[in-house]
Formats: C-alpha cells, structure tokens, sequence
C-alpha cells in the first residue's frame, strides 16, 4: 500500500533535511543491504589463452621486468573494469618473465599464489630458497615474505598471480616494502621445504616457517597429476567434479593459505556433471585437455568452451556444470577459506 501523497512529501523532506548531516534512512535500502541470495555484480568471464598470448608477448618488447617490477596482464572482470579485480575479493593476472629478466625483491602483506601456464625454468624465491617453475606447479609466496622472481632458462614463462588483493583493501590493511637487494641471497637448497614438509612427515622440532601459511610453497604438478590419474583409475567418479583434490597445509590440514583455497581437478572422457552453485567464487585455469562451462543465474546464461591454458571465472552463487569429451584437468582458487572462517560458506549441488 502506498502512502498517501502528504506523507510521502514529509518523508522526501525529511530525507533532504538530513542528507547534509550524513543520515540516510535504512528503510529505502534494507532490502538491497540484506538480500534474499547473493547477487554478485560479478559475471562470469572467459579469457582465451590464444587471444590473450599475444598480448602478453606485445608486453614483453614494450616494457621489461625490471621497469615494470611485475609485468602483468591483470583479469579484470568485465563487470568491475578498473577495480584489478577478477571476483569481489580475488585478483587473477597474467604474468611473463623473458630469459636473463629478474622481478625484484619485495614483500607485501597480500598472499599470493602462482599456477605455472607456460614454460619452464625460471623461478622464485621466497625466503632463501629457490624453487624452479614447471607448468601445472602450484607456488605460494605467504604474507609479508620477500619474493622474487628470475628466468634463467631460453624461452618464455607465463604464470597465473592470484592475490587477495581485494580483501585486503577491503579491510585497508595493506603494508609493502622494497627488499635491499635485487635478487634475494640463497640460503637454503632447492627442494627443501618439500622434502621436510612434503612427504607425509614434518620435522620433529618446527614452528610453522609462515604462520597461518603452508611451509611447502611448491606444489609440483606431477604429483598433483599421479594422484588425480590414480583416483581417475581406481575411485568413483564424482558426479559434480569428477576427481578433485583440494591442496593442503600438512601442519593443520586446512588450506595452504589464509585467505585463498587452491584445487585441482580432473575431468574424465566423456564427463558431463551436474549443476551447483557456492558462495565462494572461483578463478580456474585450465592445465590439458578441453570442455566447457555452463553458467547460469537468474535468467542469464553463458556457455564457455575453454582449451589447455585459458582462465575463467565463476562468481558466487551462479550455477555451473561443467563437461569435457575429450576429458581435462583444471586448476582452481577461490575465497573460500574467508568464508568458513566467518562460518558463512554455503554450497548447493544439484540433480
Ligand atoms: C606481486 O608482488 C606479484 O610478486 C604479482 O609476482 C602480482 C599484483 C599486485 C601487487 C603485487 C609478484 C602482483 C604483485
């Protein structure tokens, strides 16, 4: 029912009256504040590796590592052009490194992640150690830890960043700072954080290296692999995500990060899942093979077939199903860690 038109004035008045004191009446936006479900502003988004390649490359001869001090081609949402934002809260981007260039040495408090996309044999160093990059290797740099990154090999390397850039400028929580030096000095051997925390065993007498972080900050993809082969092999299929594996930290059995969950998962030939939505939202990167996604929300739909090396995003709350003839892996990540640290996760699987 409608007020009559003396009220509705004396209300407009009075909301005019107060609007210079910074007062605003919750009754006009309580409905928008406190929706029935998410309506992300976010829309699902499809960059193909072939189309974006170029790009990439054209960056290379325009500016180098070193000037550029990461050179990156960020994912912005097509929905949130200008926030360097791929979902609400993540930031994905695209970044090469040229034979003979270093990244500097810096530190932030935003946790980053790096998915190897394309070439091998560069690497980044977090904390003395050295890790060298190969595609499908998962890599963590822990908050406020000095990273940088070199290629030392005879080709291109592309990687996937993913950040919670968003979040952290959400709570204005942000420090940075340069390191002294250009390349960080080695002081520990390669490999050997894997091999004290990534077998199953830790050492006897540890104080977690990176706090709420995992210790291994390389997670090679031919294990990753080996175990999705074997499940694909040996285990029921799942009908919504095939085989998936979320990634660990092996000193608490939650996520690697804080703020970001990491996944892989592999679709077998001829996969054709079923739909469900969650409301954490997620960048994928696609390791082999091909497929597609459907997405769905309201009465909007998009349907993306992706190949080895494209990203896509599916924000929160929107349906999705995926299948691949041919079968495929794929990398994910998304804020899920937030939300169940706020114990307000939810996700739907349906028929
Ligand atoms: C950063 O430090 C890296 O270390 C990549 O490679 C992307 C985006 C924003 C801010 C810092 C890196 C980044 C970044």
């Amino acid at each position: 029912m409608n007020a009559p038109d003396a009220a509705v004035q004396a209300r407009q008045q009075l909301y005019r009256d107060m609007d210079p004191h910074n007062l605003t009446p919750l009754w006009e936006v309580l409905h928008a504040l406190v929706p029935p479900q998410p309506r992300s502003p976010c829309v699902p988004a499809h960059w193909k590796y072939d189309e974006v390649r170029p790009f990439l490359m054209r960056a290379g001869q325009a500016i180098t590592a070193d000037e550029a001090v990461r050179r990156v081609l960020i994912l912005e949402n097509p929905a949130l052009r200008g926030q360097s934002a791929a979902t609400q809260s993540l930031y994905a981007g695209l970044q090469l490194i040229l034979p003979g260039e270093v990244a500097p040495s810096h530190r932030h408090v935003q946790s980053a992640l790096r998915f190897i996309v394309e070439g091998s044999g560069a690497y980044t160093a977090v904390d003395g150690e050295r890790t060298t990059m190969h595609p499908g290797d998962f890599i963590i740099t822990p908050s406020w830890t000095f990273h940088d990154h070199g290629n030392e090999a005879d080709g291109p390397v592309v990687w996937l960043d993913g950040l919670d850039i968003p979040m952290v400028r959400f709570l204005d929580a942000g420090f940075a700072e340069n390191d002294t030096a250009r390349s960080q000095q080695v002081t520990r051997a390669e490999g050997s954080s894997l091999a004290r925390y990534g077998h199953n065993m830790v050492p006897v007498r540890h104080d977690a290296p990176f706090g709420a972080t995992s210790p291994i900050f390389s997670y090679p993809y031919e294990r990753s692999r080996q175990a999705l082969e074997q499940l694909e092999r040996d285990a029921p299929i799942d009908a919504w995500d095939g085989v998936k594996l979320r990634y660990v930290n092996p000193l608490t059995g939650g996520y690697p990060m804080p703020t970001m969950a990491t996944f892989m998962q592999k679709l077998p030939a001829g996969f054709a899942g079923k739909c469900w939505r969650q409301t954490d939202g997620a960048v994928y990167s696609v390791v082999e093979g091909s497929g597609s996604v459907e997405v769905e929300a309201g009465e909007q739909r998009w349907r993306f077939d992706f190949g080895p090396r494209d990203h896509f995003v599916i924000p929160s709350w929107h349906t999705a199903r995926l299948s691949s003839p041919g079968g495929c892996v794929l990398f994910s990540f998304s804020d899920r860690p937030v939300h169940q640290a706020l114990a307000i996760h939810r996700e739907e699987r349906l028929s």
